[in-house]
């Protein structure tokens, strides 16, 4: 695989949502292999760019403002930076949160992709321009034990997930209807020490490690029982780059293959910070408890539960294994885990 085009010494990527957790891991990478950068970013009152603040001094790197719900903003920035490849990560991909700002999740998510491949189009860079978007397990709705594939039925169950399905098919609907290079990367949860403080990792390993040292009393949970398939970012912002140097614009299913509950990235969280769990009680009355002390240290809150919940993500990634060259738990369960655990560990006292 080369990374470079014949006859061309350097490739131009734009990253949608480059401040994000992936678009900074991305970003790394495309630089790694000699790529120019921009990464656009959107304007806040607050400098938000800690996750890229490291590549700000690379000659190759550079960010430019634009917005997903401003479809002009993307007409300008294609048209300017005429890009070989554009990542689509960009969105509103808080899975709750998108229960309460559905419509502001529809426009960024779904019309936001639209408005996006419009200025490809718009740019005339149809034929040449590689497109990435970012698509989801959520789109499936669940796998009851059964590892999901390419080919298994969507069935969305939030706002997110529905938002993504028509970002997903106007994906599709443009490869076939204008011969443009679109690739969808179906990407089960990864997860890293980047990773926003909402999500339920996160939440975990900076919780366990407040409290190893004295600084939070106890962590809140919902769903304990959800089983995700877990794996590490930066191995699958690889894939992406793989996708886009593939012969062919396609969809592929990127997964570990391998499942763990709520329950068990929270007993693994709290034993490297320290602390060994056992559980007691059942429902919204389980608790988890230091097994040295007695003291809780887990509960349940039933405000954290979800209108409806996605109970089970179990990926197949044989696809992109065959064809993309894909090594499923490059970084395993433990690592992750591990590796977020001994960063918050030391994050949480500065
Ligand atoms: P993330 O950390 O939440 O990053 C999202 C990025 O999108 C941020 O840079 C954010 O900017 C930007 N953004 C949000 N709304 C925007 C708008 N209206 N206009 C411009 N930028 C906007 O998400 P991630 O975990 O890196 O995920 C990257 C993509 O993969 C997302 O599309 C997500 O839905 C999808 N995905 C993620 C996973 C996963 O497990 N991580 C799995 C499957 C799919 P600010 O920094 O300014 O908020
Ligand atoms: O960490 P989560 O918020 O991630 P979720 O909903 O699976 O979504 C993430 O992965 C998707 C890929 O499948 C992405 F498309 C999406 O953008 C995002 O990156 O929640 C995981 C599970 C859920 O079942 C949730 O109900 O953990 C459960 N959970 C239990 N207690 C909790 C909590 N989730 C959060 N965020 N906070 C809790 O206290």
């Amino acid at each position: 695989m080369k990374d470079t085009e014949p006859g061309k010494s350097e490739r131009r990527a734009l990253i949608t949502g480059a401040t994000g957790q992936d678009g900074s891991f991305l970003a790394e990478l495309l630089l790694e292999k000699g790529y120019e950068v921009w990464g656009m970013v959107r304007r806040s009152s607050v400098g938000r760019y800690e996750r890229i603040e490291h590549l700000m001094g690379n000659s190759r790197f550079h960010i430019r403002y634009g917005d997903m719900t401003d479809a002009v903003s993307l007409v300008r920035l294609a048209a300017d930076l005429r890009p070989d490849e554009v990542y689509n990560l960009a969105a509103q991909s808080d899975v709750g949160i998108s229960f309460e700002v559905p419509a502001y999740t529809a426009q960024t998510d779904a019309l936001g992709t639209l408005y996006l491949l419009e200025a490809v189009r718009a740019a005339g860079l149809e034929k040449s321009c590689r497109v990435y978007q970012a698509s989801t397990s959520e789109l499936f709705g669940g796998s009851a034990g059964i590892p999901l594939g390419e080919d298994t039925p969507f069935h969305p169950r939030s706002p997110y997930a529905a938002a993504k399905q028509y970002a997903f098919s106007i994906c599709r609907n443009y490869r076939e209807a204008y011969g443009m290079f679109i690739s969808n990367g179906i990407l089960f949860n990864h997860e890293s020490e980047r990773r926003g403080e909402n999500f339920v990792t996160r939440k975990i390993t900076l919780a366990a490690s407040r409290i190893a040292h004295g600084l939070q009393d106890r962590l809140h949970l919902g769903n304990l029982d959800a089983r995700r398939d877990w794996g590490f970012a930066g191995d699958y912002v690889e894939c992406m780059w793989r996708m886009l140097r593939h012969p062919r614009p396609d969809d592929f299913v990127i997964a570990t293959g391998r499942q763990h509950s709520v329950r068990e990235f929270c007993s693994l969280a709290f034993r490297y910070a320290g602390m060994e769990i056992a559980w007691r009680g059942a429902g919204p009355d389980e608790q988890g408890v230091d097994k040295k002390t007695g003291r809780v240290l887990v509960d349940v809150l039933p405000e954290l539960f979800r209108p409806a919940d996605v109970e089970s993500l179990l990926g197949n990634p044989e696809k992109a294994v065959a064809l993309l060259g894909w090594t499923p738990e490059k970084t395993s369960f433990e690592k992750l885990v591990r590796r977020m655990v001994e960063f918050d560990m030391k994050y949480v006292l500065k």
